[in-house]
């Protein structure tokens, strides 16, 4: 029948972001809810994002999705969970022209077809799931007509994963942990936006392109689980660090910034050691990049760069201005010159290119 014919979709892109104080850790599995607050930065989305076209027609049977043109299993519950939450919260719409109508109850039965793409070669290993779970969330947010502030779409959207919660704002932002059972003041906030410090530069150096062993999610649980360092890391270190660099990133102070930034990577990078079995992110390449950076840094006394890694051996770095930027790529092609076996495959510009 004709009713059946009509299909309503909405598209969003939502950016990649890097912590720059970690989130390492739950206290609750299944709404994600972490040990301790994290602040990150959110990349300009031309470089490292994610753009979702969300469907929905009642001729759809189940929900379907493809990442990059290719069909994936949506079983997860995590998927579910977002769902449900947006379903909740839906609200009415109606197109009298089409002939459509969905009341608040009608998404319950209705299914959709979701198509992902990421605008960097996955192969690249650059973590997706931030700004894959941000964009969804917030194209289905948009289709079902939910009328939500940001920070409570972004409580949805980690329960995607912790860290896509972080990329609903651009910027300077901050995810809270908060501290009641349901997660609701679990969400996050903007410390600053996008116009805020733009002479920073990010660079990604990307070390392997290999899938990472261990899961964030399964490395996280294994932490919590048996290493005593990161109790001490949530507890002590990391109130005080937040403190700290939010004042950094208010007054623009590189030095406070890259300090607290390295600091903040080599203890997430400890307390992975201080894990049992321990977990190794870097390589020897991540190594050797944090030497070069390090040895620079003291060599002129005040910190040029900040690096930080994640769940892998790619290198971010952050460069206060392009002058250094151009000096780092030149440190950098130095000590890993371009060849047949060369350790570093390729450099991705975040914010502002400098080319
Ligand atoms: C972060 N990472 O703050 C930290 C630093 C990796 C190292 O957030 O289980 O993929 O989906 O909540 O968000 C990666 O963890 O884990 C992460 P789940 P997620 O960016």
């Amino acid at each position: 029948a004709d009713s059946q014919k009509w299909i309503l979709m909405a598209t969003a892109r939502a950016p990649t972001n890097i912590a720059v104080i970690k989130y390492w850790g739950k206290r609750d599995e299944n709404l994600i809810l972490p040990i301790n607050d994290s602040i990150s930065i959110t990349l300009d989305p031309d470089h490292l994002s994610a753009t979702t076209t969300v469907a929905v027609s009642p001729s759809f049977e189940k929900d379907r999705m493809w990442l990059n043109g290719k069909e994936i299993p949506l079983s997860g519950g995590r998927y579910q969970n977002c769902l449900r939450e947006l379903r909740s919260r839906a609200g009415d719409f109606e197109d009298e022209r089409r002939g459509i109508q969905i009341k608040k109850e009608g998404w319950n039965k209705l299914h959709f077809h979701i198509a992902s793409y990421n605008n960097f070669p996955t192969a690249a290993g650059l973590a997706s799931s931030a700004a894959g779970f941000a964009c969804l969330v917030f194209s289905l947010a948009k289709l079902m007509n939910v009328k939500e502030e940001l920070g409570q779409l972004s409580a949805i959207a980690r329960q995607g994963s912790g860290s896509a919660c972080r990329s609903l704002y651009g910027g300077f932002v901050k995810w809270t942990m908060g501290n009641e059972m349901s997660g609701r003041d679990s969400i996050a906030v903007q410390l600053a936006n996008e116009t805020h410090w733009e002479d920073l530069i990010i660079i990604v150096a990307v070390v392997s392109s290999r899938q990472k062993e261990t899961s964030s999610t399964s490395g996280m649980r294994e932490s919590v689980e048996t290493s005593s360092l990161i109790q001490h890391r949530a507890k002590v270190v990391v109130p005080s660090r937040i403190l700290q660099m939010e004042e950094a990133i208010r007054n623009q102070n590189f030095s406070s910034f890259a300090r607290l930034t390295c600091a903040d990577s080599n203890q997430f990078h400890a307390v992975c050691l201080d894990t049992s079995p321990p977990i190794f992110y870097m390589n020897d390449t991540s190594h050797r990049i944090i030497n070069l950076v390090e040895r620079w840094n003291r060599h002129e006394e005040t910190p040029q760069v900040a690096y930080t890694f994640d769940a892998g051996p790619n290198a971010v770095l952050i460069a206060p201005n392009r002058k250094v930027a151009s000096s780092l790529l030149q440190r950098l092609l130095f000590y890993f010159p371009p060849g047949p076996d060369n350790e570093l495959h390729s450099y991705v510009l975040g914010d502002k290119t400098i080319l």
